[in-house]
């Protein structure tokens, strides 16, 4: 697939995609969104030695202003439905993805923006970062998991607010609330979530894959998290990167991780 509107740079194991439809806010039209699902579910999965997934917006004004309102205004209720699903599939590729995904958000990440920063694992903020879900501004809730996310990670109480009233807040808020894991100056937040992705990748790529397996099994209503924890710690435990652990433990070294 020839991508058009989502950049992809793969540098020393770490790919950027950079959202590039700057003139309308970086926004999600369907050939973007299709553009991610082909990311995610396919040529992602086949780049070799792939260590991570950065998403980030052109530009400095935006990450995502949301998905392209220009194209779902006058859905019936049942084109809005599969919309919705569609980007709700889409999401969870991302979500469910093997590697760490950071979203770096380094403006708007507003309703579908922010909905897909939150679909990331991991959340960077530059500081001048704004995050919302306005969609009852527009006569609309959110549609692509934004109502359950958002509640996952600040909890029923400012979520219902920040729902209902469709406040932006700024980069130190997200943080205090728990919606992002860093904030950075300006221009920082792509290198900040290279430097996690690397991080990571120092440690044994199938426990990593599995934390994100049993964190999302959490969430999830038809697994039981604690079932799910222990027969992924007891594939773990099958794997030759845990003998490795466990040797380079004891004979005070680095382990030397295979992905086996
Ligand atoms: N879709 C399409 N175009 C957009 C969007 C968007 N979400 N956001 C901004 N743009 C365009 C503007 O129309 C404008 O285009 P033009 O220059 O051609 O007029 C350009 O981007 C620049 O925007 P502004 O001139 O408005 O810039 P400002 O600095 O004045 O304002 C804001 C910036 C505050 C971000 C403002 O653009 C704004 O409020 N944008 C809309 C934000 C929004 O409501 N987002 C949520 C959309 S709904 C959604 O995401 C639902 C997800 C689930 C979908 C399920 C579907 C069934």
């Amino acid at each position: 697939m020839v991508y058009e509107n989502v950049q992809v740079a793969v540098e020393n194991g770490i790919a950027v995609l950079t959202i590039s439809r700057e003139k309308a806010l970086n926004a999600l039209n369907t050939q973007t969104m299709l553009e991610l699902r082909h990311f995610f579910g396919d040529a992602g999965t086949k780049i070799e030695g792939l260590k991570g997934v950065v998403i980030t917006g052109a530009g400095e004004k935006a990450f995502v202003a949301g998905a392209d309102i220009t194209e779902f205004s006058g859905l019936s209720a049942t084109e809005g439905m599969a919309f919705a699903q569609r980007g709700q599939d889409i999401f969870f590729l991302i979500e469910r993805f093997n590697l760490p995904v950071v979203a770096a958000v380094n403006g708007f990440a507003l309703g579908g923006g922010c909905e897909l920063a939150m679909a990331c694992h991991l959340r960077i903020a530059g500081e001048k970062a704004k995050f919302g879900q306005p969609e009852v501004n527009l006569g609309l809730i959110p549609g692509y998991g934004g109502t359950q996310r958002l509640i996952q990670y600040i909890g029923k109480t400012k979520a219902t607010e920040l729902l209902m009233t469709a406040d932006m807040i700024g980069a130190e808020d997200a943080l205090h609330l728990g919606l992002v894991n860093y904030v950075m100056p300006a221009g920082e937040e792509v290198a900040k979530a290279k430097e996690l992705i690397e991080k990571i990748a120092t440690k044994a790529p199938l426990a990593i894959s599995k934390i994100i397996e049993t964190v999302n099994a959490y969430f999830e209503a038809e697994e039981d998290g604690f079932e799910h924890e222990v027969s992924a710690f007891g594939e773990c435990c099958g794997t030759e990167d845990f003998v490795e652990g466990a040797a380079a433990f004891v004979e005070k070294r680095k382990p030397n991780f295979r992905g086996k």
